[in-house]
């Protein structure tokens, strides 16, 4: 055997034998590095005559590159491997349960504006949206609530301390009513939305938070009278609380942004020693609860929205959403639902997939 056959096959049994990277990289040193055999087996064509350089010199080079073939293919072989290992022992049987079962529940005021949003959709209303930070144009001015009202005394509405580019007065808004006004101005009617959301009123104690959710609606169509409303409503409250013998009392009321107004009692049959939260008795075990501020919209509020109200009539209405959820769901005390204590979060929240839908049963 030749020096060179006997240097090419003791380094490929050493490369085969190499257990580990390091093993590999000392080997490429040893044959390749500076000082390694195959560097000074190519040092030497340098002083060979030509004929033996020409016989010698392919000799060498194949021999360089089988051993860095062999280097490559060896290392490859080895990852390869590690990675096998690393794959075995990463696996997850997707198809277990797992140790420590995600925590979290759908908060009650989500799942009821979930509700609502189903409700509503199968009127034909889309859910409408805006920013919490609203100006006093939107808020107050839009909606004919005049400089004077008590709803735009200091005590009520939280402002910024700095006006807006044109000079409006900044606050978090007291109603979702400001949706409405920008709806108006920016949708051609008909419209039918409701706007669900956070509402902010300086207040606070057993029955009241600075935030709370409300929810409002508003259609704006031609010929649209004071029935419509109250079929919308009761549709609406029949299929909210799963009961048909819901009844509608409507009484007259007073709001700047409708006119007429009213509000709407909900009554249902009291039973012996049971009490629904808010409600009032009569004699008769007959009940009537205030659930609903509604009416139709004023015409100045129509036109603020650059809208002709000879052309264009409509109704709207407003509800808390904490106050429906407390109604159906049983809690008594709406602080609650915005401690975050998780006790009362998983006794009242919803599973993420008890999502509401009408042909599944609304409250499911
Ligand atoms: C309520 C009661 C009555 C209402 C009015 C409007 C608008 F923008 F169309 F004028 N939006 N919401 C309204 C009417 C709200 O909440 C108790």
């Amino acid at each position: 055997m030749s020096e060179i056959e006997a240097i090419r096959a003791q380094l490929l049994a050493d490369i085969d034998a190499a257990s580990d990277a390091g093993a590999i990289e000392a080997l490429r040193v040893a044959a390749l590095g500076k000082a390694g055999s195959i560097t000074a087996l190519l040092k030497t064509l340098g002083a060979m005559t030509p004929e033996d350089r020409q016989a010698k010199g392919p000799e060498i080079h194949a021999l360089r590159e089988a051993v860095t073939a062999a280097l490559g293919a060896r290392k490859a072989a080895m990852e390869a491997a590690a990675l096998d290992v690393r794959l075995a022992a990463e696996t997850i049987d997707m198809s277990l349960p797992t140790d420590t079962p995600p925590r979290g529940s759908i908060h009650p005021v989500s799942q009821v504006m979930d509700e609502l949003a189903e409700i509503f959709a199968d009127m034909g209303f889309a859910v409408a949206t805006g920013p919490e930070i609203e100006d006093d144009w939107r808020n107050f001015t839009a909606l004919n609530i005049p400089e004077t009202h008590p709803a735009r005394a200091m005590h009520d509405t939280f402002y910024f301390p700095d006006t807006d580019a044109d000079g409006r007065a900044m606050l978090l808004r007291t109603h979702t009513s400001p949706v409405q006004i920008r709806t108006m101005m920016n949708q051609e009617p008909p419209i039918r939305i409701i706007a669900p959301g956070r509402v902010y009123r300086s207040d606070s104690d057993a029955t009241h938070t600075p935030m709370f959710h409300q929810v409002e609606g508003l259609v704006i169509d031609r010929g649209i009278h004071m029935g419509h409303l109250k079929w919308t409503l009761e549709t609406f409250l029949k299929a909210y609380f799963e009961r048909d013998d819901i009844v509608l009392r409507l009484r007259p009321s007073y709001f700047p942004f409708t006119e007429p107004s009213a509000e709407v009692d909900v009554g249902y049959k009291q039973e012996k020693g049971r009490r629904i939260v808010g409600g009032h008795g009569d004699d008769d075990g007959h009940a009537w609860m205030e659930l609903l501020g509604s009416g139709m919209v004023n015409r100045r509020v129509i036109a603020n929205c650059g809208l002709d109200p000879d052309e264009w009539q409509g109704f709207a209405f407003g509800v808390g959403v904490d106050r429906l959820a407390m109604l159906k769901y049983g809690m008594d005390d709406l602080r609650a639902f915005f401690d975050g204590d998780l006790r009362w979060l998983s006794h009242y929240g919803f599973g993420a997939l008890s999502v509401p839908t009408l042909s599944g049963g609304i409250s499911a």
